[in-house]
């Protein structure tokens, strides 16, 4: 499934490098930032190295949408009540450190902004 051995999040993926994990199924797995932008900071990922935004195609629209659906399923589990921001960094312009997609998904009592 994982596909990109230089890659860190296919590297947790494969439980190469522990992660604070939430959620789990056959396509994606979503695990607690390293380093939180908000006081909740998850980040959701496709288990196959999708590089970024920039790569999909119709074929993933419906990954993407179960993303983000995701993403406002964990917040409510992990207690978030207030709102919350889904994000989403691609390429080196767009703030993308990490190459292999990732939704950011960030709340809790502001402020609070990346930094
Ligand atoms: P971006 O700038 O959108 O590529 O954000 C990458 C995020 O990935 C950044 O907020 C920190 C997080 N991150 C990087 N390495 C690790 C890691 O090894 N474990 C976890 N849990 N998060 C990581």
């Amino acid at each position: 499934m994982s596909n990109d051995a230089n890659c860190i999040f296919c590297k947790i993926v494969a439980g190469q490098i522990p992660s604070r994990k939430v959620y789990e199924d056959d396509e994606l797995l979503a695990f607690h930032d390293i380093a939180p932008w908000a006081p909740v900071h998850v980040l959701i990922i496709p288990k196959r190295h999708i590089v970024s935004m920039a790569d999909v195609t119709e074929a993933e629209a419906a990954l993407l949408g179960k993303m983000m659906v995701l993403g406002s399923k964990l917040m409510k589990e992990l207690g978030v009540t207030g709102g919350f921001r889904h994000v989403v960094n691609t390429g080196r312009d767009g703030g993308q450190e990490v190459f292999h997609l990732h939704l950011h998904v960030m709340g809790g009592p502001r402020p609070w902004a990346k930094g």
